[in-house]
């Protein structure tokens, strides 16, 4: 009898570790290898577009804040961006040294940049009557640049969704969150079987109607679809910024911000170039400096950026966006090894520097000179053999009791980000991050 009570004491720890074990990863199935490849990318082009450019006001947010929700919903017969060119827009990616690009197929206020047979909101009914979404798909093949797709969970103008507006907390009683979902699935059916996106990038998870059960459905859904597109962290109900327990989806997304270092879990910050994420005339946009340092200082922190621009109405990249991002071409064609398909550390990043290393080499990414030498903590286990700047001359270095002391000129390579080579006499990718 002991035995027996014992026996099933001990079934019960055991399966109740079990579920314990279950909860305390991310809900997430994809390969190591597609993953590794997604970061190794480093870099990605952020879009978001739709009808309301003609207002340029914030795409979604603006419907009834700002712009009438009659005239909002009514801007796509007037949308007809004759100026658009695909081609033009994927190679402006590539020119910035981008390795993807994301378009917003339906944002929350329910347009679809695609002809979805599921729903007559959509860019077939505009006078422009292109498939936005299949341009951008052929042109991203083309370029080879990866092409994925931004999909919102939830949809204002949809009456299926319960809620439609932003901050409407009352359900609507008409609606109906089940057709809602298999309107999703249809949805998610023609893009992923009709344009093969490499990623899906959700958002709007965080009002009541979305629930923990719905993301982790339309997740296994899509692995059936297909077992390596690769999905954000958006569909689950926990945080954007990191990987939880209550995270569904395969990396984290911290936005208008850099993520922490984290050398386990994927992330990818998502930052505007301007203020908006969509057109809007006259936005405030960030210097060639302050691009530059976030994408360094995302790599140090083992992090890709995606970047978003708002196009125009009438289809074209704003000149002066697209002047900005061949800018950060240009630095990333003399730079980009310290870049690309690099690990994040051991240095962590500040605002001082960021550090990126592959192999036996260490990217100092510097963006202040101190006053004297540059004075870094020695790597432990490893000692360097040479240091110099990755386009320029030799950086003199000594150690003295564990620090590496090195001399830098007068003005530094570049005033941006002067990236300082150091030659290990090993692989410096395993070394613990160390703290400055
Ligand atoms: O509400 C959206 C917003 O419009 C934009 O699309 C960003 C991009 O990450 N996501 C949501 C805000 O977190």
């Amino acid at each position: 009898m002991i035995k027996q009570i014992q026996l099933i004491g001990l079934l019960i720890l055991l399966s109740s570790s079990l579920l314990i074990a279950q909860q305390e990863v991310p809900y997430s199935s994809i390969s190591k290898k597609t993953m590794e490849g997604f970061m190794d990318k480093r870099f990605g082009m952020f879009i978001h577009w739709g009808p309301v450019t003609l207002r340029g006001t914030e795409i979604g947010w603006s419907r009834n804040h700002g712009v009438s929700q009659s005239d909002y919903d009514n801007l796509y017969k007037k949308f007809d961006p004759v100026s658009f060119d695909a081609d033009a827009w994927v190679k402006t990616a590539r020119d910035a040294g981008m390795k993807y690009l994301t378009i917003t197929a339906k944002h929350h206020d329910g347009f679809c940049l695609w002809p979805t047979a599921y729903s007559d909101y959509n860019i077939m009914n505009t006078p422009f009557k292109k498939d936005v979404v299949g341009a951008l798909a052929k042109a991203c093949k083309k370029y080879k640049i990866k092409f994925c797709i931004y999909y919102t969970v939830l949809d204002w103008y949809d009456r299926r969704y319960p809620l439609h507006n932003d901050g409407n907390t009352v359900p609507d009683p008409k609606a109906d969150m089940q057709q809602f979902v298999q309107y999703m699935k249809n949805q998610l059916t023609e893009l992923v079987t009709n344009y093969h996106p490499y990623m899906l990038w959700f958002d709007g998870n965080w009002e009541a109607p979305w629930t923990a059960a719905h993301g982790r459905d339309i997740y296994d859904f899509l692995r059936k679809l297909d077992p390596e597109v690769i999905i954000n962290n958006r569909l689950g109900k926990g945080t954007h910024e990191v990987m939880s327990a209550a995270t569904t989806g395969d990396y984290a997304t911290p936005e208008q911000k850099v993520g922490g270092i984290n050398m386990t879990d994927p992330w990818e910050s998502c930052i505007t170039l301007c203020t908006q994420w969509a057109w809007k005339p006259g936005d405030a946009m960030k210097s060639l400096q302050q691009c530059i340092r976030t994408l360094a200082s995302t790599a140090g922190g083992n992090g890709n950026l995606l970047l978003n621009i708002g196009p125009m109405p009438d289809g074209r990249i704003e000149e002066r966006q697209a002047a900005r991002l061949r800018e950060m071409g240009s630095w990333l064609k003399k730079y980009g090894a310290s870049v690309y398909s690099t690990k994040g550390g051991p240095f962590l990043p500040d605002s001082v520097l960021a550090a990126t290393r592959k192999g036996n080499k260490i990217y100092i990414h510097l963006f202040q000179k101190p006053a004297g030498p540059l004075k870094l903590p020695a790597v432990p286990g490893l000692r360097v053999k040479k240091a110099y700047f990755l386009q320029g001359d030799k950086v003199p270095f000594r150690l003295e009791q564990e620090q590496l002391i090195l001399s830098l000129p007068q003005q530094l390579p570049d005033e941006n980000d002067a990236v300082l080579v150091l030659e290990m006499d090993k692989n410096a990718e395993s070394v613990p991050l160390i703290r400055k």
